[in-house]
């Protein structure tokens, strides 16, 4: 289905189960209103992700394929051989693909939120890949991660590329490490993990506000998402974006700040928002390797190998579960 794009005052019914709407409504009821990243991405907020990757400022997906590409021997060595491989928000499965061949994968179960989307990608996958059994699974990785029957036990490497442990605070982070040990805690089971380190803040902060405004159109986006699960009425132009980096929390944060005085209204509720008022839409911790080794370990994981690239800007990690 296509987006409503900016300007839409479109009051559809809802289209987010009850306790989806009762989160996104109860976040924008807050004294500082917030929304949870993970509905950025709709169909359009994909694709602008993917963009996103694509953009001179955002260094994190070209760093983490040269950190593969550096040390490709040396971590091909070390994660081993593995016939299931798990992908928490696995977006696009570009990354999967690569993955695959190089372990030897037979099983492959992509989970993401964007359910659609998702189907999409898991399409191609196995067009290139036809020997691999590929699993398309739709649902928050946050809401505990069900496998589909016939996915074996052993061998297991939870996948989780592209730094995105950093939308989560430490507490959640390290409940979201402690599901995916308990997934691959069989026999020969990993993880293999993006971590996106603190670094200079204009380098951050360029990253998060480019100079082409896609990031700034892709937080927009959340609010015709929004529009859409809970049958509100946002009108994404009258947003600000802005993005820093909290150095006290090491994260960068997204907000949406009203243009102007506006009155939002949703099926069964409303919000006044004064100009200038925010919408918290991301977090994006920047982890230090070693506070990110230390909560590996505390979630269960053990001989941890990491991976970086020459300027020490991201890692990859390895661990056993
Ligand atoms: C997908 C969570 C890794 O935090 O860098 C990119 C999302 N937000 N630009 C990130 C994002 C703004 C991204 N993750």
């Amino acid at each position: 289905p296509a987006a409503p794009r900016g300007g839409s005052t479109s009051r559809a019914g809802p289209e987010a189960p009850p306790v989806e709407r009762a989160e996104i409504t109860s976040g924008l009821l807050r004294g500082s209103a917030c929304l949870s990243p993970k509905y950025f991405y709709d169909q359009r907020g994909s694709e602008l992700f993917e963009a996103i990757t694509r953009l001179p400022e955002y260094y994190p997906t070209r760093t983490e394929r040269a950190v593969l590409l550096r040390h490709a021997g040396a971590i091909a060595q070390t994660v081993g051989t593995h016939g299931v491989v798990i992908e928490p928000g696995a977006g696009s499965c570009d990354k999967a693909r690569v993955l695959c061949r190089l372990l030897r994968a037979r099983q492959y179960v992509a989970i993401d939120i964007s359910a659609d989307y998702l189907q999409g990608a898991v399409a191609r996958l196995r067009a290139a890949l036809p020997g691999l059994d590929a699993w398309a699974v739709g649902g928050d990785i946050t809401a505990g991660m069900q496998l589909p029957p016939g996915i074996a036990a052993r061998d297991r490497l939870v996948f989780y590329p592209g730094s995105s442990i950093g939308n989560f605070d430490p507490p959640a982070a390290l409940a979201l490490l402690q599901r995916m040990h308990e997934l691959a805690a069989g026999e020969g089971g990993g993880i293999l993990i993006g971590i996106d380190l603190p670094k200079d803040v204009a380098v951050l902060q360029a990253a998060y506000d480019d100079a082409a405004g896609v990031t700034a159109e892709f937080n927009r986006n959340i609010l015709a998402h929004v529009n859409r699960l809970i049958g509100a009425d946002f009108d994404p132009r009258q947003w600000r974006h802005e993005a820093f980096f909290n150095t006290a929390e090491s994260r960068i944060e997204m907000h949406l700040a009203a243009c102007g005085p506006q009155r939002v209204r949703w099926h069964g509720g409303e919000r006044d928002f004064a100009g200038g008022e925010r919408i918290h839409t991301e977090n994006s911790y920047k982890y230090p390797l070693p506070v990110f080794m230390d909560m590996l370990a505390r979630a269960g994981f053990h001989a941890p190998q990491a991976w970086t690239d020459k300027r020490g800007w991201y890692a990859l990690v390895h661990a056993r579960a």
